[in-house]
């Protein structure tokens, strides 16, 4: 690192640091969480997809929401960003009805206030994408709250304006993924508010790590969906019989091999660019 830089927090697969200047930087680990918890073995290059995703969705978004990107390092894993104040928010956005979702629409037929259609099957498309916002809980659970709570958080006005922001994102690039044969089940965003009191598209967007992407050719209602980057992951960790309580199991050599080809793989399908390409120079994926 090349300014002083502070260390200032930890994600379970992020760091994050304090450069002058008001400026931030965020740092991609090749760390992989599942079932809530992190493996002793690393994905090489996992880190530097995210980040090569995420730089190519806010220079492809910037006509929807400005965003917090300043430059991306030559590590091809480490953002420079703006420093914002963060909304208390996450902006969760559904196009299909999995996960917390699924689970709050079974037991109510409701999710964060949304009424849904009656017999819908898990992993249904929704009829239109819903913007279902949850508390960030310190224990990493994330809570759903009401579009009404979370109007009460950030205000009203404030409110309308994220809402209408991050469907707008989510039309964008679910219909871009789609034509490439990834199905963005869902996904979330984080936004901040900058000096001017602009809102602005923070941290990282539209990755394997913060949404659902579904291999579309496998696609079939009515049960959960294989995930397009963790499967092979989360296939070996049940057939070793882990109890998904820490610490898990190491990887074998194949299933890291496996699952680094199905990151790369993705990042090829979504931004039409090399790997490798972006590896020589991050920022092929700005221009
Ligand atoms: C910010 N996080 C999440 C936590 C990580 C990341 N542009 C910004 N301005 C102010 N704050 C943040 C951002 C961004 N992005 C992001 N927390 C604060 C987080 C821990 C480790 F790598």
């Amino acid at each position: 690192m090349s300014e002083a830089a502070v260390h200032v927090g930890s994600g379970k697969v992020r760091e994050l640091y304090e450069l002058p200047d008001d400026r931030l930087l965020l740092v991609a680990s090749d760390r992989i969480s599942t079932f809530d918890v992190v493996l002793p073995t690393e994905i090489p290059d996992k880190g530097r997809v995210l980040t090569g995703l995420s730089g190519f969705w806010f220079a492809r978004t910037k006509h929807i929401v400005a965003n917090h990107l300043l430059a991306l390092r030559d590590d091809g894993r480490s953002t420079e960003c703006r420093r914002l104040e963060m909304l208390p928010i996450e902006c969760v956005v559904r196009g299909y009805i999995t996960g917390s979702g699924w689970k709050d629409y079974h037991a109510t037929g409701e999710v964060c206030g949304h009424r849904l259609p009656e017999g819908m099957r898990e992993s249904e498309r929704l009829p239109d994408p819903i913007f279902t916002p949850a508390t960030k809980a310190q224990s990493g659970h994330d809570e759903n709250i009401t579009r009404d709570e979370a109007a009460e958080l950030v205000g009203r006005d404030r409110f309308d304006e994220v809402e209408r922001i991050a469907l707008e994102l989510y039309r964008f690039a679910s219909a871009h993924a789609e034509a490439r044969g990834i199905i963005l089940a869902d996904t979330k965003f984080e936004l901040g508010v900058d000096g001017d009191g602009a809102l602005v598209l923070a941290d990282e967007a539209l990755t394997p790590d913060s949404s659902r992407f579904w291999p579309a050719d496998s696609y079939a209602p009515g049960r959960s969906q294989p995930s397009f980057d963790k499967q092979f992951v989360r296939d070996y960790c049940e057939s070793v019989g882990w109890d998904k309580t820490y610490p898990g199991p190491e990887l074998p050599d194949e299933v890291v091999a496996e699952t680094r080809a199905k990151y790369v793989e993705a990042f090829g399908r979504l931004t039409g660019i090399s790997f490798d390409d972006y590896l020589g120079d991050p920022d092929v994926v700005l221009r």
